[in-house]
């Protein structure tokens, strides 16, 4: 930035222009593509064009935002991914200076505050960066999502730098694990490493000269004579290669052995999943109010991390069956649907099922109604209070590892784990913060309605006391070059007369981990795979799609022969399914070569007991009307079971169609990656998720939200080059289909958050004392900030 500083005083006329132009435009906060778009305009004025290729044209790039109030103009400047500063720029004095995160949120927080108001002096800092300056940290934005790699490497480099320290911790840990009183790996026998080099050696000569696959209970007497317990392998073989990795470690510790042996620890048995907001079930509830995405994601992840859990177990010898507790709200008014029973098996497992825990007033009262996500914040404490008594109960043992989804359940898995002592992962799903334009700044005017002081500081309490965090994609959490992640926007932000944020998160911080999910295999799979299809449905679709008028559905196509645009989703505002009709509405030329197809909540507003779904419903009328859209589009109103949805998107694909998903924003978006599993192609939006998911061109493409008609002939041009050339539909299905199977699936979901569970477990262990002052401030950031804030929404 001294550069910038420099050629702001070497080219003072042209910059001061610069300014100039920027204070004209009489905007207290100027966006990127505001501070960009200026200044080409002014560069396009022939003096100013010193400014093209130049230092301030290579800063503008990577401004994010300004500030103005004249005659200053504060920029945040991001060179890279996760990196910021702040200049100061005076137009008059034509003087630029360097400033610090807090000084620029403070500024920002006067402007927002209007004329005559300045920031608030004693505003309180919230600066985590503190706490963390110990600990190891990645420095290479490609390193960022990659944690557990990280740790590993820095755990085999430092663990045994104080030998003694790091052997006796390794000794100790390998002493740690239990099952209801059954020891595993160590027992007491072993007391120093020297003893435990010894036995692993006196235990491969013995385990040498039996049959390789023999059991544990045929070579029991002798291991356990040797200190070893249950939980090296199923077979001799299984169990001399586990020790080997041991002894490896000892002798020279390597990241990638490390990372094998401690996934092979018996350390997972009891999983509790924490969800309580929406309504949580198996049947009829995708499309109700907070119900989408996640319950969906949930219930294929505790598939897939049963199936793991037990295979792992098997493969380590031992014979015990896992649990999985999904614990969610249980909603006494729950309609057609199961949220009013309190236990629930989960179809697709063994013994996983949900526990629904009700929500209760000051007075004990059990609250019957659904309540909002963002209403949930009075409830949680008591709720953290019941849920624990009742999970103990129902798993008869403590969890081994909490995951909180969401806000709320990653507050509530904060509490809980703070307790019980156990590991803490956290899954967002998607960060509120970055949905809304100055959701922080200007919180108080959303208050009433979206309570984001208190969302922010859970949030903020919950990122930093997990022990790690999984996101779905690597923009989730830093964003790419030209935009900012969603975890990244924690790291400093200013909530005028609450507090301010210098440094919130680290997006370098080793507790994040990519880890993405898959859609059901069983479910969603490759129109192709014609052995496996529904065909039993296929009336019921023929229906669906080119039927005539019925119940929940308005429009019917004119001409069959067209191939299909199909969407699906939520009708929220931000899902912006009417954006792409009003698109479809304005361009004949994409009318002219594909039906439009919507699936999307309900076709009249007497249906809708959702404010923000009316809304969106009235206009999904108006814009059939204004754009004589009958007998090009059909609009179903209904939640198609996942059997249906699943064989809908197969059929259109047999149709040659493709799939839309125009959302303003996505935090990753599951539809896009069911549509790839059946080869569908897809156009989705380039803001969040799907921007990573789909490789443009490939498999798939990117549509911006914000420029609709070049969206519309994007498709068009696709409908168009397909009815010239099929091999080019072929192309680009295959290309998803490929893209899924590498990326997205709940195969490698559930064996990579096993293996990080042991890793960040271990590692939970090994630095646990050092982390009690970060435990510390966030549970008087909890008391002293969430509390009063919650307690006074419940009005107390
Ligand atoms: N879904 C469905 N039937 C419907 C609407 C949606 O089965 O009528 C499913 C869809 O297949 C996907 C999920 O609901 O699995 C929506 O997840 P996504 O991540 O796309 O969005 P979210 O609703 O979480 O924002
Ligand atoms: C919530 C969202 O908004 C979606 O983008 C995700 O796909 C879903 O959760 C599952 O993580």
């Amino acid at each position: 930035m001294n550069e910038l500083v420099d050629f702001f005083a070497s080219h003072r006329e042209s910059v001061h222009m610069l300014l100039r132009h920027y204070l004209a435009m009489e905007r207290p906060f100027l966006l990127q593509s505001d501070l960009i778009d200026e200044f080409h305009k002014l560069c396009e004025q022939g003096e100013h064009a010193v400014l093209l290729d130049s230092t301030v044209s290579r800063a503008m790039s990577v401004a994010q935002e300004a500030v103005t109030s004249a005659p200053w103009i504060c920029v945040a400047f991001r060179p890279s991914i996760g990196r910021w500063n702040y200049v100061r720029f005076n137009a008059e004095l034509t003087e630029a200076e360097e400033i610090d995160v807090g000084q620029f949120l403070a500024f920002k927080e006067s402007v927002a505050r209007g004329r005559g108001h300045d920031a608030d002096p004693w505003a309180l800092e919230v600066d985590l960066g503190p706490f963390n300056r110990e600990f190891p940290r990645m420095r290479e934005t490609r390193s960022i999502g990659r944690g557990a790699e990280f740790l590993n490497r820095q755990l085999s480099s430092t663990l045994f730098r104080d030998v003694e320290k790091g052997e006796k911790q390794l000794l100790e840990f390998l002493r740690l694990h239990q099952y209801d009183g059954m020891q595993m790996m160590l027992s007491s026998r072993i007391d120093n490493i020297e003893t435990l080099r010894r036995n692993l050696r006196s235990a491969d000569e013995f385990l040498a000269e039996q049959a390789a696959d023999a059991d544990w209970d045929a070579v029991l007497p002798r291991m356990e004579s040797l200190g070893f317990e249950r939980g090296w392998g199923r077979t001799v073989a299984q169990m001399r290669d586990t020790m080997g990795l041991l002894s490896e470690i000892l002798e020279a510790p390597d990241p990638s052995i490390l990372e094998n042996f401690l996934g092979r620890i018996p350390m997972i048995f009891n999983i509790a999943i924490l969800s309580p907001h929406g309504y949580f079930g198996q049947a009829n509830v995708l499309g109700l109010p907070d119900t989408g995405g996640q319950v969906v994601y949930i219930l294929d992840q505790v598939r897939a991390l049963e199936r793991e859990m037990r295979r792992r177990l098997a493969e380590q010898g031992i014979d015990i069956e896992p649990q999985i507790v999904v614990v969610t709200r249980l909603i006494p008014e729950a309609g057609d649907t199961t949220c009013d029973q309190r236990l629930e098996h989960i179809a697709g497992t063994r013994n996983a099922r949900i526990l629904r825990v009700p929500f209760r007033g000051p007075a004990g009262d059990v609250i019957p109604h659904w309540i909002s996500r963002f209403e949930v914040w009075p409830y949680l404490e008591q709720f953290t209070d019941d849920v624990e008594k009742e999970l103990l109960a129902e798993l008869g043992a403590r969890p081994d590892m909490v995951i909180g989804n969401y806000s709320d359940g990653n507050l509530v898995a904060t509490l809980l784990s703070r307790r019980l002592g156990v590991t803490q992962c956290n899954i967002a799903h998607a960060l509120e913060k970055t949905k809304y334009l100055y959701s922080d700044l200007y919180w108080k005017e959303n208050e009433s309605h979206y309570h984001f002081s208190s969302q922010f500081t859970a949030d903020l309490i919950a990122m930093n006391a997990a022990d790690f965090i999984i996101t779905s994609t690597y923009q989730e959490i830093a964003g790419r070059a030209d935009s900012v992640g969603q975890y990244e926007s924690y790291h400093s932000f200013a909530m005028p007369e609450l507090y301010r944020v210098v440094n919130g998160i680290n997006v370098f911080d080793p507790k994040f981990n990519i880890v993405s999910p898959g859609a059901d295999a069983e479910i969603y799979f490759a129109y192709g795979d014609q052995g496996r299809r529904l065909t039993g449905l296929h009336d019921e679709i023929e229906e669906l799609i080119y039927g005539g008028p019925m119940e929940h559905a308005v429009g019917e196509f004119a001409d069959r022969e067209k191939p299909l645009l199909f969407t699906m989703a939520r009708l929220d505002r931000i899902k912006n399914i009417t954006g792409l009709v009003e698109w479809y509405g304005k361009s004949k030329r994409l009318q002219g070569v594909a039906n439009l197809l919507v699936v999307a909540g309900h076709v009249t507003v007497e249906e809708s007991g959702d404010a923000e779904e009316r809304e969106q419903i009235q206009r999904m009328q108006s814009l059939i009307e204004e754009y004589q859209l009958n007998g090009k589009i059909r609009w179903l109103g209904m939640h198609l079971d996942k059997n249906l949805a699943g064989e809908l998107y197969r059929v259109i694909a047999d149709h040659g169609g493709a799939f839309a998903q125009p959302a303003v924003f996505e935090a990753f978006g599951l539809t896009v990656i069911e549509a790839m599993a059946s080869g569908l192609p897809t156009f989705a939006t380039r803001y969040g998720g799907p921007l990573e998911i789909i490789e443009d061109g490939v498999s798939g493409f990117h549509i911006d939200p914000n420029h609709g008609e070049e969206a519309a002939n994007i498709m068009a041009e696709f409908f168009e080059r397909c009815a010239n050339d099929p091999g080019y539909w072929q192309l680009i299905a295959s290309g998803s289909l490929h893209r899924v199977a590498a990326r997205y699936t709940w195969d490698l979901y559930a064996d990579r958050l096993m293996t990080l569970s042991r890793i960040y477990g271990f590692w939970k262990y090994v630095t646990n004392l050092e982390r009690a002052e970060t435990r510390r401030y966030l549970e008087m950031f909890y008391a002293l900030q969430f509390r009063p804030g919650m307690l006074a929404m419940a009005g107390g």
